[in-house]
């Protein structure tokens, strides 16, 4: 067997281990964050359980600590008393990224971990199995729920050699996403074996579990070694290692070889994270291109190593004047390290500008590019107006990189570069940072008070699916749309994730300014507001708010060539149904405006059916399992649950 399957086989709970077939697995660990966790706070409260059921479940707050105005440190304020009050532990604003905290005090070999985010593939790195949902999903784990999913296909990723000159992790999974796709990863978890594993330490492995994300993987996962025990000693939780590793001879369903020494600097362009090229070509092709930002951090790149490494290149130089350069560590222990051993000297007196202990500029919390400029980010997603700057042009790649950048200002061929500094080892010493968590009173103590302020809006009953249903199609869009694209993020809008009503004033504010305004307008004549999408359809984050919100405002079917896993899954969540073209050219067909005629006591799971556009008959697919479809059925997963349904989703 292989690690994946033991993890499960160990935590299923229904159904069978064959590729695709609907598994429940019980999890042991949730996180969340305070994008999503509000909602999906709210939610468990609406689930009426009074603690969580979970082994752990941590609340971090990271993605917005801006607190511009009453309304995020009123969101802050309601987590940390949630926390409180159900027995979660709580990480306040400015103690770190969520998946960095989380892979240096909590995540632990063969345990299984669900948050809501989608990057929480990161603790794969340490041998869980860890899977980013939409915030209902992580609710109803808090709730002791098992998670249900289609049994993925395990696929082997064979590692030989190792990463040497100027190479990083982060150059192995844009690599992956060279060769794969955004697309490639959809229904797989990548399972990373061989002699090449033990070269690569925790954080490296984190780096490229974490990008399994963009690849639509369901997980990624390492093997627990003698490297996996070396870091948990140098945080102190030894005796939370166990062994974990895959039997001689272990089947897989796919396989992949990688050799870790042939690979060289990579650099994803704009938009996507899969347009890959080696730096050297890039730098070939664009040598005047200049480099006016350069961003370190984020969850994927803000280890100690990944800094201390940033620092050792820029130590005694100055970042080049016209790049702005900023870096935020993954937590208040990475920044302690730096602190003790000098480097953060290093950074400060090279020019660079040390930001918060947070997501920040990966989400759009500042630090936004000029316009039209050029920024490389040691991020994992560059979709269009992610930055904040709508016309800015986003390079993702390794620290190594991010730093010739900062001093040159340019992209520069890996060959004039030198020798590349020596890995620095873990310090002996390491900062407790562990008591800045606040950690839940035990059962049975009085019960603090959840605080609510006026932009924690209750949560909105959705009606069940009607028979008939006259929908208008109130938006076309292209291939490869994001959640980034339905619902923005930045300061202003994440601000509002707890106000459903406010935020669906921004739905897809930044591809159609006039799309608020149809859909209502639709909404208020009795019809059911349909999208129209291409490929890959709601790919990137987990926020749940890309499906809640045009449900709020009264979006009730996405039809689209395909969808990416956790997107459809929050749309059956908040009950809108996700369907496909059976025959793709349909699309072409179709425009917004039409009128299409549905007829849902035709739908059964997995079935086709005719949809009645003007002058034709559309046939559509749905690959719903029952209990997905009675969901949608409900008018979404929390009517379903509440009635007394499984949760099943
Ligand atoms: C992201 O990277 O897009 C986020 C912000 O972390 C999201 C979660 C969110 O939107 O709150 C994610 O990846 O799930
Ligand atoms: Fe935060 Fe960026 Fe990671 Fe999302 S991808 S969790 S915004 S650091």
């Amino acid at each position: 067997m292989n690690i994946a399957r033991k993890i499960i086989r160990a935590h299923l709970v229904q159904g069978e281990m064959s590729p695709g077939s609907e598994i429940g697995i019980r999890m042991d660990q949730t996180l969340t964050q305070d994008a999503t966790g509000t909602m999906a706070w709210l939610q468990f409260e609406a689930l009426g359980l009074s603690r969580v059921k979970t082994e752990l479940s941590v609340s971090y707050v990271d993605h917005n600590t801006l607190q511009m105005g009453f309304r995020n440190p009123d969101d802050h304020r309601f987590l940390r008393t949630c926390a409180g009050a159900f027995g979660a532990v709580y990480s306040p604003p400015g103690a770190g990224i969520c998946h960095q905290l989380h892979l240096e005090n909590f995540a632990r070999p063969g345990k299984t971990l669900i948050g809501s985010d989608s990057h929480t593939p990161n603790a794969g790195g340490m041998g869980c199995l860890a899977i980013g949902a939409g915030g209902l999903s992580v609710a109803l784990a808090m709730a002791g729920e098992p998670y249900f999913l289609p049994m993925p296909r395990v696929v082997r990723v064979l590692l030989h050699g190792r990463l040497s000159g100027w190479a990083q992790a982060k150059d192995v999974i844009l690599h992956l996403l060279g060769l794969l796709s955004t697309k490639g990863g959809v229904g797989r978890i990548f399972e990373y074996a061989g002699p090449g594993v033990s070269s690569l330490s925790v954080p490296e492995r984190a780096t490229i579990a974490n990008m399994g994300a963009e690849l639509g993987a369901t997980a990624s996962v390492f093997p627990s070694d003698e490297r996996t025990l070396d870091f948990l000693r140098s945080m102190g939780r030894e005796d939370e290692w166990s062994e974990l590793s895959a039997d001689e001879n272990a089947a897989y369903d796919e396989e992949l070889e990688i050799d870790l020494s042939a690979l060289s600097p990579l650099v994803a362009c704009p938009h996507m994270p899969d347009k890959v090229v080696s730096v050297a070509e890039l730098s070939a092709s664009l040598p005047e291109l200049h480099v006016d930002q350069v961003a370190v951090g984020s969850c994927t790149n803000s280890s100690y190593a990944d800094l201390r490494l940033f620092a050792d290149i820029l130590k005694g130089r100055r970042v080049n004047s016209t790049t702005d350069c900023c870096v935020s560590p993954g937590s208040r222990q990475v920044l302690g390290m730096l602190a003790e051993d000098g480097a953060l000297m290093s950074l400060l007196d090279s020019g660079a500008r040390v930001l918060e202990c947070s997501c920040g500029p990966c989400i759009g919390m500042g630090s936004s590019p000029v316009s039209g400029g050029v920024s490389v980010r040691t991020f994992n997603r560059n979709f269009e107006g992610r930055s904040g700057t709508r016309d800015a042009q986003v390079y993702l790649a390794s620290p190594a990189v991010a730093a010739q950048c900062a001093l040159a200002g340019r992209f520069t061929d890996p060959v004039t570069w030198g020798e590349a500094p020596a890995r620095v080892p873990f310090p002996a010493c390491i900062p407790d940072s562990r008591r800045h968590f606040i950690f839940p009173q035990e059962e049975g103590d009085s019960r603090p008070e959840i605080v609510r302020g006026p932009n924690i809006v209750a949560l909105e009953r959705f009606s069940p699916l009607e028979d008939q249903l006259e929908g208008e199609v109130v938006l076309k869009v292209g291939d490869g749309i994001t959640t980034d694209h339905i619902m923005p993020a930045g300061a202003e809008i994440t601000a509002l994730r707890s106000n459903v009503p406010a935020i669906s004033r921004y739905v897809f504010s930044r591809v159609d300014a006039d799309f608020v305004r149809r859909a209502e307008e639709a909404r208020n004549k009795g019809k059911g507001g349909v999208i129209l999408a291409g490929e890959n359809y709601g790919q990137g984050s987990s926020r749940e708010h890309a499906a809640l919100a045009p449900r709020h405002l009264g979006i009730r079917v996405v039809l689209a060539r395909s969808f990416a896993r956790i997107h459809r899954a929050n749309l059956i969540n908040f009950g809108i149904l996700p369907l496909t073209f059976v025959a793709p050219a349909d699309y072409e067909m179709l425009h917004c405006g039409g009128i299409l005629r549905f007829s849902f006591a035709e739908l059964f799971p997995g079935g086709e059916m005719g949809i009645a556009a003007a002058d034709t008959v559309v046939r559509v697919r749905n690959d719903l399992s029952s209990a997905e479809l009675e969901t949608i059925r409900a008018g979404g997963l929390l009517n379903r649950v509440r009635t007394g349904g499984d949760s099943r989703h």
